[in-house]
């Protein structure tokens, strides 16, 4: 959770490089730095108590941005600049929409609904530092023996359990420092600080119980260089122009913003029997997080965070580093944002994207069935990928989207870090009788249970706006003519057409079932619905109880897959407010409409999902977990594209 990562990277540019190319293009540096001024020259007459939470593109209408990329020769300017912009004056929530083309503030809106928006970089570190000029803290530290110039503080947003929020506060949990450079290794277990951070001072401080502090030895996963990287040469073959990515058959926007990071937008397939290029995702983008601790302890049971809302994905974005998060023929992108002031912010390579030859075959065959010869053909896998690495505090998440040439995608996340951990008085697993919630990974140390969902934003657009969603169901079949077969049963394909959003959630694992997602008014020259294929990970859903209080601020969680009707405003699926929400905005409230999703513009909701229950191996640094999902064509086009392709 929550921290400083962005302060390592903070640049202030005084030029900007960026040129507009496409309405989707993310807020400039100097874009956001003119909102910065419009608002400071607004009617907000004490600027500098005005804070900035949240400054993202607001985007044109999608029609409009679809419009424009189909006449874009003839049409220099874009439907719409304007940007949506949360800040916080005087104790209230303010909602601005600012016109960059006017430089004007087109309306200001005051938020009285539950939750709030994330805390600023200014806000997270005055938190850290409160306990130590707190005299109970500094008893505390005292009595347990150690030194508090060792201690370093980190803020944890505090969640909602069913109480009545009327001011913004945050958890500050501490760590001792002395010979490791992992801090979470060891906690100071048993003190919980609760900060309002509206008038920034300590409103409960409660020292409970007492642990072992875990040693430093074997905790630190520093090392020297690794050498055993190949590096190859500069053989990318990809085009960035601006935002926007060629590559091989395919071309696409890539955004970025605070809250999602990566965002994949206007992504159209080159098919090579049409000779076209053809639509395929709108826009695609990890929409919310959620990391549930299964650890009731009064010092654990609130972590249970939503990343994404309560903190942001972009903020927590990574310069990447060449040859250790990217290879070598990486082309990278820079990120923007903007600090609690409103000004800008650059993270400088915060995307990288590049060609992936990972040893693989695209396809191949051999035949020996013609006579008097052997056929042997096939072609080597090589893909693009784009990539960016968030670090949420402890963790690291490596979020990817891999195009390949046969036309599918896919997009996955690999996890890394550091766990989060407590410290117990245990130093071997056959002294423990009660429940610890977790597992011992070192002597004192219990890397608590917990999950990882990162829930997908995906606008499909399959070769058009309006699609359906198909079950392929495979039944199996006893009805077995026994006169003309000896068989018994086969499986058969039984397809279903989605009819509304509630009967579009879906567990996967259940049933054997393909979820396509298919255009019904395209099909091919034999007459297959034009479609794709959502090739799901492993079945992971929450394993909450549905009256608990994070499970219901993220009760979308319990369906691995949902499809909702386009609406430009449904896009963060555990509600806009995320931090202190109370599951009365996002997916699930969306979903329950049960609107009709027949033949219309649809949205995907896909969650990748992981129960981590942690092992020695995950300590004191954990080596990537993979998981993610495929979007395949299934019969988008006539045939195997990669013959009508290759080069
Ligand atoms: C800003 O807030 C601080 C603390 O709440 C207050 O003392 C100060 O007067 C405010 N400044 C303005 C210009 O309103
Ligand atoms: C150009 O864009 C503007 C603004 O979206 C629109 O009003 C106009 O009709 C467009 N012109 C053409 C030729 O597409
Ligand atoms: C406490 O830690 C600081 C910083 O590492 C060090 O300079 C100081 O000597 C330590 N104090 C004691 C009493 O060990
Ligand atoms: C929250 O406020 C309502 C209305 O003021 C009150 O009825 C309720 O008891 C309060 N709940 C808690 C948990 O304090
Ligand atoms: C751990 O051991 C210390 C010292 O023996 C003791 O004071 C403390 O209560 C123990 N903590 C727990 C949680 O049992
Ligand atoms: C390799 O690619 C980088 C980034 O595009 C470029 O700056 C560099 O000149 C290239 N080097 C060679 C040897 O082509
Ligand atoms: C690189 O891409 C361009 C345009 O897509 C294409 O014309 C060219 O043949 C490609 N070169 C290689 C070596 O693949
Ligand atoms: C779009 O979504 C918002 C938020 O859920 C809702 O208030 C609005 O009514 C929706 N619009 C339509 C046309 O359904
Ligand atoms: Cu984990």
């Amino acid at each position: 959770m929550a921290i400083f990562l962005l302060f390592l990277f903070t640049v202030f540019l005084f030029f900007n490089s960026n040129i507009l190319c496409h309405p989707l293009d993310p807020l400039t540096l100097s874009e956001i730095n003119k909102i910065k001024l419009t608002i400071q020259n607004s009617h907000f007459t004490s600027f500098p108590n005005v804070t900035f939470h949240y400054i993202d593109l607001l985007e044109p209408n999608k029609n409009n941005v679809l419009k424009w990329l189909s006449s874009r020769e003839q049409n220099e300017s874009f439907p719409t600049r304007q940007a949506f912009v949360v800040v916080r004056f005087k104790g209230k929530t303010h909602e601005l929409i600012v016109d960059l083309i006017t430089d004007s503030i087109l309306s200001d809106k005051v938020y009285n609904g539950h939750g709030y928006p994330p805390f600023t970089f200014n806000e997270l570190i005055q938190a850290s530092r409160l306990p130590f000029k707190h005299p109970q803290f500094q008893e505390s530290i005292l009595k347990r023996g150690l030194n508090l110039s060792e201690v370093t503080c980190l803020p944890l947003t505090t969640g909602w359990f069913g109480e009545n929020v009327t001011r913004r506060v945050i958890r500050v949990t501490c760590f001792y420092r002395q010979g490791t450079s992992n801090i979470w290794a060891r906690p100071i277990e048993g003190i919980t600080l609760l900060i309002d951070t509206e008038s920034m001072q300590v409103t409960k401080y409660v020292d409970r119980i007492r642990a072992t502090l875990p040693r430093a030895k074997g905790t630190d996963f520093q090392s020297p260089p690794r050498s055993s990287i190949v590096c190859r040469g500069n053989n990318s073959n990809v085009s960035v122009n601006g935002n926007e990515v060629r590559w091989a058959n395919w071309e696409f926007h890539v955004g970025f913003n605070a809250r999602a990071g990566l965002i994949i937008s206007t992504v159209s397939v080159f098919d090579g029997g049409k000779k076209k290029f053809r639509r395929v995702l709108y826009k695609g983008h990890v929409s919310e997080t959620f990391v549930p601790y299964m650890d009731p302890d009064p010092e654990w049971y609130y972590r249970t965070f939503m990343d994404v809302g309560e903190f942001g994905f972009g903020r927590s974005a990574n310069s990447l580093v060449k040859f250790m998060d990217c290879p070598g023929n990486a082309v990278y992108m820079d990120g923007y944002m903007a600090g609690a002031d409103g000004q800008a912010q650059k993270v400088p390579n915060a995307i990288c994207i590049f060609e992936s030859y990972a040893g693989n075959v695209a396809w191949r065959h051999t035949e020996i069935g013609v006579p008097g010869k052997v056929i042997i053909n096939g072609e080597a896998e090589v893909n693009l990928v784009v990539r960016m690495v968030a670090t949420v505090g402890n963790y690291d998440y490596i979020l990817d989207w891999e195009f390949k040439k046969s036309g599918s995608i896919n997009v996955g996340v690999s996890l890394s870090g550091v766990l989060e951990m407590k410290a117990v008085n245990y130093t071997n697993t056959d002294q423990i009788t009660n429940n610890i919630y977790g597992a011992l990974v070192a002597e004192n140390t219990v890397a608590n249970n917990h999950d990882h969902f990162l829930t997908y934003y995906l606008d499909l657009d399959i070769d058009g706006n309006k699609n359906s969603i198909v079950k392929s169901k495979l039944k199996t079949e006893r009805k077995v003519q026994t006169n003309i077969s000896p068989r018994k049963s086969y499986w058969r394909v039984v397809k279903e057409t989605v009819k509304t959003e509630s009967e579009a959630r879906i567990q996967f694992g259940l049933e054997p079932v393909e979820i396509l997602i298919t255009n019904p008014n395209k099909k091919t020259k034999i007459g297959n619905n034009i479609g794709y294929r959502l090739i799901a990970g492993q079945p992971v859903i929450s394993l909450l109880s549905d009256d608990d209080y994070p499970q219901m601020r993220a009760s979308y969680s319990k369906y691995q897959l949902w499809v909702t009707c386009y609406n430009k405003t449904e896009r963060w699926a555990g509600g806009f407010y995320a931090d202190r929400s109370r599951g009365d905005d996002g997916l699930a409230v969306w979903s329950h409409r049960n609107r009709p999703i027949v033949n219309k513009d649809l949205v995907l909701w896909y969650t990748v999902g992981f129960h981590h229950n942690p092992h020695q191996e995950d300590f004191p640094v954990m080596p990537t977990l993979y998981d993610g999902f495929e979007l395949r064509p299934a019969n988008f086009f006539e045939r195997n594209t990669l013959l009508d392709n290759s080069s």
